[in-house]
């Protein structure tokens, strides 16, 4: 959040407000909270305000990896004549590691096995997972030994 994109500004060879007025940010209902656009008017008035692209809403590579705006630039004829010109900005959210590793299913196994077992029998298989891309989802595991004498008689 506070991340901003300078876009280009828009251009409208016209003077005053049948030039750039003002921009429209596009973006799908379900995103819609996600980014918003800042205006600001410094230049005159044959120049067209700059805008930037803002982060208002969490991001969430795992859920949204991948955002589709159209930033619309419209001129401002108040006769009903208005133009609008846009352009598409494509938003890509690179991974963070921030997803820890799961096990699949219960938070704990048991198993019970003979006594006499040969050294190095597998006895059970287990599988983690990390929702996270890359390096920052793959899974090491390594084994503790602080159960190892749960029962001991
Ligand atoms: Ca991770
Ligand atoms: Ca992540």
């Amino acid at each position: 959040m506070g991340t901003l994109l300078l876009l280009p500004t828009a251009t409208d060879t016209d003077f005053g407000d049948f030039s750039v007025t003002g921009y429209r940010l596009q973006a799908d209902s379900d995103v819609a909270d996600t980014f918003e656009l800042e205006v600001t008017r410094s230049g005159g008035p044959d120049e067209a305000p700059s805008v930037q692209l803002a982060v208002r809403g969490a991001l969430d590579r795992e859920l949204y990896d991948r955002y589709s705006l159209r930033v619309y630039a419209m001129d401002g004829d108040s006769r009903g004549a208005s133009n609008s010109g846009w352009v598409d900005v494509l938003v890509n959210v690179v991974d963070v590691n921030d997803n820890r590793p799961v096990f699949k299913g219960a938070g704990r196994y048991e198993v019970t096995i003979p006594e006499n077992l040969s050294p190095y029998t597998m006895i059970m298989g287990l599988e983690a997972f990390d929702d996270d891309e890359g390096p920052n989802g793959q899974v090491r595991t390594s084994v503790s030994n602080f159960l190892s004498n749960v029962n001991p008689f």
